[in-house]
């Protein structure tokens, strides 16, 4: 099939699923084309892989150019000349729309179908603002079919939104256990018995980084440890402040952002996600499958990837101890964590990309049918 994937290009999950998405579905013999205004960070050179830039006019009058006009136009001209079968729009605003003005545009020749993805954040903060509310409630109606990372956000999108009609199918996020594999030996960049503790993310408050901090201090309380906290965002400079301030600089590393996560968190013992809000939690998941524990809150999509007391510790949000706790009981015994590790590999194989890529397949054959 020609596939028009749209997304974020930005250090964040929704992007690198999508282009994950794309280049599984190149390598499975499709023909994709993303579109985005600027290259997708994680987007790799693949034989079947287009990459179309948004092009966005400007004029003194614009204090804000349109780029959801801009991108609709893009996507109409790529399904021209690509004769794309179908748009999948990943993470709903703008996307949605711009895949909906684009099916407009198409009309009078021939059908168009988008397929909506929900990611996250589009349902549970953006979308819900006053802002978009409406048009993210329309533009997901208006689509041919619309998938959810996780049944948390299937329910919390027909909470929030009704959509009641839309039939929202749940397609989880997924991981190549080829790529996110455990080390062959522990990484010797470390003192023998220490312990690594790590956090991956866009330092968003909703990823609540100074918990990831907080618990860090604890952990290494108890159990000397190193803290590696990879990515950059508005949060990163509380991060390294509350760093200094607890006297944790010579045990803690900010990496910023790092495109090859997968050998980063080979160096990792244990893995820290104490959001606020997580739809499913991708970087959990890559986790996993590295034979990484994981500590997390039991928020959202979370309780549906880890596995509280077998693959790592679910706790209350805000509950810094308890998570510390967690995290000290799956580090300090050896064979305690070595089955935390074999059981994290072992939940990973539920969500390989080979179970999960013919799920999006087998849902566009059905929208292109239809
Ligand atoms: O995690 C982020 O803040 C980035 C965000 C996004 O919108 O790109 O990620 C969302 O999509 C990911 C991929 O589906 C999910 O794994 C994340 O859980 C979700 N983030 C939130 O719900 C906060």
């Amino acid at each position: 099939m020609r596939i028009g994937i749209v997304c974020y290009p930005t250090y964040g999950g929704s992007g690198a699923v999508a282009t994950e998405l794309g280049l599984a579905l190149a390598g499975r013999g499709n023909d994709v084309h993303f579109i985005s205004y600027a290259l997708p960070f994680r987007l790799r050179f693949s034989e079947r892989v287009t990459f179309h830039e948004v092009k966005i006019g400007s004029y003194p009058l614009f204090e804000h150019p349109p780029y959801s006009l801009a991108l609709a136009v893009m996507l109409h001209e790529v399904a021209v000349k690509a004769r794309l079968d179908v748009i999948h729009a990943h993470y709903a605003i703008p996307h949605a729309l711009s895949g909906w003005l684009a099916k407009q545009l198409l009309a009078e020749e021939r059908p168009l179908p988008i397929v909506t993805t929900l990611h996250g954040t589009d349902i549970t903060l953006v979308g819900q603002d006053p802002s978009y509310y409406t048009i993210t409630k329309f533009s997901i109606e208006q689509s041919d079919a619309v998938t959810a990372v996780s049944a948390y956000l299937r329910d919390e999108t027909y909470r929030a939104f009704g959509c009641t009609g839309c039939g929202i199918e749940v397609i989880p996020n997924f991981v190549s256990l080829e790529e996110f594999k455990p080390p062959v030996e522990r990484c010797a960049s470390f003192p023998p018995g220490e312990k690594v503790l790590m956090h991956i993310s866009n330092m968003r408050p909703v990823k609540r980084v100074l918990d990831v901090v907080h618990i860090f201090a604890r952990v290494n309380a108890r159990i000397p440890s190193r803290l590696i906290l990879v990515g950059d965002g508005p949060d990163r400079d509380a991060a390294e402040r509350e760093v200094d301030k607890l006297g944790l600089s010579a045990r803690a590393r900010f990496l910023g952002k790092v495109e090859d996560v997968a050998e980063v968190l080979r160096w990792a013992d244990l893995y820290l996600l104490p959001s606020q809000s997580e739809s499913f939690g991708l970087s959990a998941l890559e986790a996993l499958a590295t034979g990484v524990p994981v500590v997390a809150h039991r928020v959202g999509g979370l309780p549906e990837v880890v596995q509280h007391g077998i693959n790592g510790f679910l706790g209350e949000v805000g509950d810094v101890d308890g998570l510390a706790a967690g995290a000290v009981e799956l580090l300090a015994d050896a064979e305690r964590w070595r089955q935390a590790s074999a059981a994290a590999r072992a939940r990973a194989a539920d969500f390989a990309t080979e179970r999960v890529v013919p799920q999006y397949e087998e849902l566009y054959a059905a929208v292109v049918d239809r």
